[in-house]
Formats: C-alpha cells, sequence, structure tokens
C-alpha cells in the first residue's frame, strides 16, 4: 500500500515543531471547481481604478454580462460561501444566472472597499452639483466598454441589476447608455432620498441615516463603522439623546459629511431635489428595457420605483419598454426566500416565482435573443388573496374615499354630521414603531416591521383611530393609497403618521400547531404606514409654522399596494403625530431647524383630525372591481 504521506526527500525538508505555519499563499477554489473567477482593476475615464470580480461556469463560451455595481463589497459578494460550486459563492439571487451561462460580474463602485478614487454617497449627476464630470453614470459607461473588450466569453451584451443602493446606480447606468447595456433591473432603488426613500420621508428624518452614513464614512479605515452605543433599548437611548444634532455630538460624529449633510440640510432644497434620480431620467430619452421592483412592505426604498415608473411610462409609447413589480416583500426581498414575511405566509416563494417567472425569461430575451416573453407591463402580487397579477397599468384602481367619521367610525359614505377627534402628542413620550425594546440594529426587528401586528399601540390616548364595518364584501385596492388630512393642532409645527390597516376576523380557523407563527386572529395587519411633517404642508422647500388651532389641509401617498381586504375583515384608519425612534421628534414648536432642537422646543398639543362637511378626511382607496 502506499505510504500515507510521501516522506520527505531529505532531513532538512523534514517538518518540525518550530515549522512556521504561516503560508504565503493557500488556493481555495481546487481544480475541480466548476467555476472561473477573475478580478480586475478596471480603468475609468479619469484614470481611476475599480476593482471588479468576474465570475462564469467553466467552459462558458458566448454568455451575457449580468452586471452589479455596489458599495457593499464585491469581493464579499463573490465569496459567500468557501465552495467549489458556483452557486455557493454568489448570492442566492444569482443561481439561476449562474447555471444557466451567464457571467456574473461585481464591482465595487468609486471609493469603496478595493476600488480607487472618492466615495460620495449618492455621488450626483455630473452637473450642477457635479463638477467633475464623473458620476455613476460615465463609471458605468466605462466599466461596460471595458467589459465587452476584455471578457473573451461574452457575446457583447450587458444587463444590470441591483437592490437600494444598487438599484440606484442600476438606473445610473441607464443614464447615456453604453450600447452594449441591453436591459436593466432596479430593484427598490434609492431614487428620492428626500421625499421617500432612505434619509426623509416627508421631511421626517429616519434617524437610521446617521449609523448609515458613519458606516459608509469608515469603512476605509479602522473606524470600525459601528455606533459604539452598547446594548439596551434605542427609544430610550435616542429619547435621551435630544435632537440629532445633539446626539451626532455626543457620539462625536457631528464632523461626518455625511452626518453634516442631513444635519445641514433638512428641508427639500436644490441639495436634495437636484439629486432625485427620477427627475433626472424625466428629462432623457428612454433606451433600456426597463424591469422596476419594489417589495409592497418596503421599509427602506418604498417611493423609489413607483416614482420612476411614472417618470418613465410617458416615453414608452407602445408599453413595452417598462415594467413595474410589486412583490409581497420587504426590502431587496426579491433576492431571497419569498415564502413569508413576519406572520404572513405566501403560497410558495414568491420572490423565486417572480425570478423565474418573470426576471429570467426578460434577462434571457434581451441578452440572449430568447424568445420574447411578452412581460407584462406590471407584474403584482395581490395580498390577501395571494396570487400573482398582470395588469396593463399602474394604479389599477380608481379614486374611493374612505371617510373617517364620529365615534370611531369610518366608511364609504360621506358622513351626515361634521366634527373632529381630538388627542394630545406629547414629545417626551413617542409612539414607538414597533414594541420595546428596539434594537435599530437587529435585522429580526427591522426586516419585517411594517407587517407587524398593530394592536400593540391600538387605544393608546396619543392617537386617533377610525373602523369600517365588518366587510361584507372584498375590496380590492391596486395603487398608492392618498392620505387626505384636514388636521389642526395647539402647536406650530406637527408630525402627522397615517396607518391603513386590515383588521383580521377575531374567530379565523387556524391550524392548532402554527409552528411558531403568531396568530392571524385579530390581527391588525398594516397595508401601508407614512409620515408627513406638518411644515412642509405648503411647501417642500420654504418650511413654515402652522398657526395654532387652524386647520390644514395635507395630501400624501402611502405605498403602492396590490391588497384585497376580505369579507369578515375591518379597515381601520390611525393618526397618531410620532412614530419613534424610527423618525426623529417634532418638537411641536416651530424652530428654523428640528436637527438643533432645544430641550425646551419639545412641547405637547392638542392635534385635532377633522371629518364630515368641507374638512372631510378620508383615505382616497384605489379601488378596482373584480
Ligand atoms: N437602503 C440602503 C441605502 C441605499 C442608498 C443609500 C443609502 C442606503 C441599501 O439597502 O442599500
Amino acid at each position: 500500500a502506499a505510504p500515507a504521506l510521501a516522506a520527505p526527500a531529505s532531513p532538512a525538508e523534514r517538518v518540525t515543531p518550530m515549522t512556521p505555519d504561516i503560508v504565503d499563499h493557500y488556493e481555495q477554489v481546487l481544480p475541480s471547481a466548476d467555476f472561473i473567477r477573475r478580478e480586475a482593476m478596471v480603468p475609468m475615464r479619469d484614470g481611476t481604478k475599480l476593482y471588479t470580480v468576474i465570475v462564469m461556469k467553466k467552459g462558458t463560451q458566448g454568455g451575457p454580462i449580468l452586471l452589479s455595481r455596489t458599495p457593499y463589497d464585491a469581493h464579499e459578494a463573490t465569496h459567500r460561501v468557501a465552495s467549489q460550486r458556483i452557486v455557493d459563492i454568489l448570492e442566492t439571487m444569482d443561481a439561476e444566472f449562474a447555471q444557466d451561462g451567464y457571467i456574473r460580474v461585481y464591482q465595487d463602485i468609486r471609493g469603496m472597499h478595493r476600488s480607487q478614487g472618492t466615495y460620495i454617497m449618492n455621488r450626483p449627476l455630473a452637473g450642477p452639483l457635479n463638477d467633475t464630470g464623473i458620476d455613476e453614470s460615465t463609471d458605468a459607461y466605462d466599466t461596460i466598454d471595458w467589459l465587452v473588450k476584455n471578457v473573451p466569453e461574452s457575446n457583447g451584451k450587458v444587463g444590470i441589476i441591483g437592490s437600494s443602493y444598487l438599484g440606484f446606480t442600476t438606473l445610473m447606468a441607464e443614464i447615456n447608455p453604453h450600447p452594449a447595456l441591453k436591459a436593466a433591473v432596479p430593484e427598490s432603488p434609492m431614487v428620492d432620498g428626500w421625499m421617500g426613500d432612505d434619509w426623509f420621508h416627508n421631511g421626517a428624518f429616519r434617524v437610521s441615516s446617521l449609523d448609515y452614513a458613519v458606516g459608509q464614512a469608515t469603512n476605509k479605515g479602522d473606524g470600525g463603522g459601528e455606533f459604539a452605543l452598547g446594548k439596551g433599548d434605542d427609544y430610550t437611548r435616542w429619547l435621551k439623546a435630544g435632537s440629532m444634532a445633539d446626539f451626532a455630538e455626543s457620539l462625536g460624529i457631528s464632523k461626518v459629511p455625511g452626518v453634516r449633510k442631513f444635519v445641514e440640510n433638512p428641508a427639500y432644497t436644490d441639495f436634495w431635489s437636484l439629486q432625485a434620480v427620477d427627475k433626472w431620467l424625466a428629462v432623457r430619452p428612454l433606451s433600456v428595457p426597463t424591469m422596476l421592483e419594489v417589495g409592497q412592505w418596503d421599509q427602506e426604498d418604498s417611493y423609489g420605483a413607483p416614482a420612476v415608473y411614472r417618470a418613465l411610462e410617458p416615453k414608452d409609447k407602445a408599453n413595452d419598454m417598462v415594467t413595474l413589480v410589486i412583490g409581497p416583500w420587504r426590502h431587496s426581498g426579491a433576492n431571497h426566500g419569498g415564502s413569508s414575511l413576519g406572520a404572513l405566509d405566501f403560497t410558495g416563494d414568491t420572490a423565486r416565482e417572480w425570478r423565474t417567472r418573470y426576471l429570467k425569461p426578460f434577462f434571457d430575451h434581451w441578452l440572449k435573443g430568447a424568445p420574447d416573453p411578452h412581460t407584462p407591463p406590471v407584474v403584482t402580487y395581490a395580498t390577501g388573496i395571494n396570487q400573482w397579477q398582470e395588469s396593463p397599468r399602474w394604479p389599477m384602481g380608481g379614486a374611493t374615499p374612505l371617510y373617517l367619521d364620529a365615534d370611531g367610525t369610518a366608511g364609504f359614505a360621506r358622513p351626515s354630521g361634521a366634527g373632529h377627534t381630538d388627542y394630545v402628542s406629547d414629545p417626551a413620550h413617542p409612539v414607538p414603531f414597533i414594541p420595546r425594546p428596539i434594537d435599530m440594529g437587529n435585522a429580526a426587528q427591522w426586516k419585517p416591521w411594517l407587517v407587524h401586528d398593530q394592536r400593540f399601540v391600538s387605544g393608546r390616548p396619543d392617537m386617533a383611530e377610525w373602523q369600517t364595518a365588518t366587510l361584507d364584501k372584498p375590496v380590492h385596492i391596486m395603487g398608492a393609497p392618498e392620505v387626505d388630512l384636514y388636521a389642526a393642532t395647539t402647536g406650530t409645527d406637527s408630525d402627522w403618521v397615517v396607518k391603513l390597516i386590515d383588521v383580521y376576523p377575531n374567530d379565523v380557523p387556524e391550524p392548532a400547531d402554527q409552528g411558531g407563527r403568531p396568530s392571524m386572529a385579530g390581527y391588525e395587519l398594516p397595508i401601508g404606514i407614512e409620515i408627513f411633517r406638518g411644515r412642509y404642508a405648503k411647501s417642500f422647500a420654504r418650511p413654515e409654522a402652522l398657526k395654532p388651532g387652524q386647520v390644514t389641509h395635507y395630501r400624501w401617498a402611502l405605498p403602492n399596494v396590490n391588497h384585497v381586504f376580505l369579507p369578515g375583515h375591518r379597515i381601520k384608519v390611525e393618526v397618531q403625530s410620532s412614530l419613534f425612534p424610527l423618525y426623529d421628534r417634532n418638537p411641536q414648536t416651530f424652530v428654523p431647524n428640528i436637527m438643533t432642537a432645544k430641550p425646551a422646543d419639545y412641547r405637547k398639543a392638542t392635534q385635532s383630525v377633522w371629518f364630515g362637511g368641507s374638512q372631510a378626511s378620508a383615505i382616497i382607496l384605489p379601488v378596482t372591481e373584480p
């Protein structure tokens, strides 16, 4: 029999207890691996080189390129699991492509991780805010140009895909696109950070933006990225911290440019409005077939995809270039497992269903010349009845007011009387957005929070609620419900948070063993939650103090949904004036910049929501007939 180990040729080569244990190189990928992984520093027009990883199955010839441009580490995205199999090393959503001859490319954007150059968060398009001539659109162009010339296994066609920040870089590639870019799939793209994506929603600031900015700012140095806050309830922590500026000061982050960008620019001035990607796209030709995707319960970027759809649709004359997809997912959920979300169970892996039924055939057609799958203009998943629906346009529903009425009732008939419902909002006791203790960094709390049972706040004295009678027929909505609110405050500024809720019957038949999932009996499922900062009622750029006691008319949209409220359920509407600590607190006293409000500015106020008459508050539901 062969010896277990070959004997060294000479005694000098023998391993001894004192042989140093560090090796110069360890090749993790064996000759038996089913993939090739190459790294390149791809030169941009200004000489900056971007770290790019190219992965494909061995033997690939004439394959299309699927590109993602990321601030989150291209190396990591292509080394997910140490393995000899391509499906293991790449992200979950890459599996179907990797198996089918696609060449998968991930690139670190300028200034991030292994790439050279300067990182600027959501680098503005070259133009009024950026005089360098370099942006994510030129970098995408230069990258695609290099790839089609330097990846001999490719067929010269490139698609681009990615979620969130990668959704932003995907959209940027569509501006002055390289001719080899044949299709794009922006997933929950960050489009307008002030209007309704990551940083603010209708002017209310999302405190997690500070954490994100610091994480991005420090990922090249030794800063470690995370706030050194220790453990404990974030509700208590942020309450104690005071204003955003005070919090930043106490943590020593007030000089971080990303933090200053927020603190110094609370309103929708040119600083933000000139960065809105939907506005850039609206004034440019549409030349790349685009499938926009967003989750119905996207807790980070619910605004972007529908906004871009609205901007592009008028250019899509034959209604065959742009598709909008809305699935029953959390932020970026489309790229992962989609069988459930929080307490909700669907009919299967809805994310995989979308990827195999719609996404892959779309790319196969544009990048591989596969037969036209006739991708529908709109693909949405109707929650409540749990089925996919294809439609010719979006929104599909009309505008049916659901009126708020006396005594906590709501209904489709105009109220016969008029009046107001009052509550007291106290910034010293803001309404939590999920049950305490809150850990903003805990993914298990964060990802499904938008479907959290709302019974934990029902009946609080600092909010108002209205409910319909039990529905005797289904109410199907397809679009973005709109808040049409008439409200007054005794303060001079105020936040308004509106929730549209599907109240399940208390006696739903359920299996005895729920496998650990919460019971749906009496569940109060949020269909849409959105905030509006009162000072922006008249102008987003120039906030104004509210007049105490005077009724102001507010109008804003809840997220886009396809949902059926089933017979036996009720529809509930809640109004409150804080959603903490997801959003910073409104002091309820008008100050020039809420970010720098002083402790004495935070004051209680009595809030009045008006119903009936000429001030008939309502939620305008995009109801569609079956
Ligand atoms: N929502 C994240 C983000 C995108 C763009 C800017 C800032 C944050 C993300 O998931 O990438």
